[in-house]
């Protein structure tokens, strides 16, 4: 199931969708933007919510949206049906129980009860902010950047562990986008798809970390920012 879903026998774009008030204005124009445009897939999901209108917001993307939905859940709150499978994390980085595994805990119940294709991967949370709401949300720290022996082994045990995929997280916002050179570097040992997101703003930035070995990008802040279908085409390789 989820090979039809994330198809890493070729380069795809995510758009990640916070499922948040703030987007609230832009929503419809964003979905159609993005339904416009070369996109694999939508990822809904937000590490916080303002308030509790996730499982509403996430209905009206799924019946908006000519893509496949896929959840990137912030927390075992966000479960919808409304969706075609969820991307199963443990945040392998950081060492707190919550996002390694009593999240997925409280949750595994509703994913079999919505019969949720579950697409498992390993979330691996690389930078040196420490202004990001995933570090303050997750209470975690980043992996350093430079460390790459580090951050080899924390993908090789996704790998070992049997998850599909590994996501290099850089943060949502951040200045830049992770390293293409580390990317190159995991690409030559690891053998599970890789997915790079945080701080992808430039068509340059895409090109550069598909040629590096991404399998997957995801990018939110800019097309929540420019949510019209020409600026969105125009990053797009
Ligand atoms: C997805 O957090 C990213 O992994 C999204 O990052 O908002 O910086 O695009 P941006």
């Amino acid at each position: 199931m989820d090979k039809n879903l994330l198809d890493s026998s070729k380069f795809n774009v995510l758009a990640l969708i916070d499922p948040d008030q703030k987007n609230d204005n832009i929503l419809d124009e964003l979905i159609q933007s993005i339904n416009s445009n070369n996109f694999s897939g939508i990822l809904v999901g937000g590490s916080s919510i303002a308030d509790n209108q996730f499982h509403n917001r996430i209905k009206k993307i799924k019946d908006k949206s000519t893509k496949p939905i896929i959840i990137f859940p912030g927390s075992s709150e966000q479960i919808s049906q409304h969706a075609d499978a969820i991307l199963f994390t443990s945040l392998l980085s950081g060492r707190n129980p919550k996002y390694l595994i009593e999240e997925q805990v409280k949750g595994a119940k509703l994913i079999k009860q919505y019969s949720l294709p579950v697409i498992s991967a390993g979330y691996i949370l690389v930078g040196t902010s420490l202004n990001t709401s995933v570090v303050s949300i997750s209470q975690t720290e980043p992996i350093d950047p430079n460390d790459y022996e580090n951050i080899l082994n924390h993908s090789l045990v996704a790998q070992y562990f049997g998850m599909k995929y590994i996501y290099l997280e850089h943060g949502s916002g951040a200045n830049n986008p992770i390293d293409s050179n580390l990317v190159k570097f995991l690409k030559k040992n690891i053998n599970i798809p890789i997915i790079v997101g945080g701080g992808i703003t430039k068509k340059d930035e895409i090109i550069d970390l598909q040629s590096a070995g991404a399998d997957f990008v995801v990018i939110s802040t800019i097309l929540e920012q420019n949510p019209n279908f020409d600026f969105i085409n125009a990053i797009l390789p």
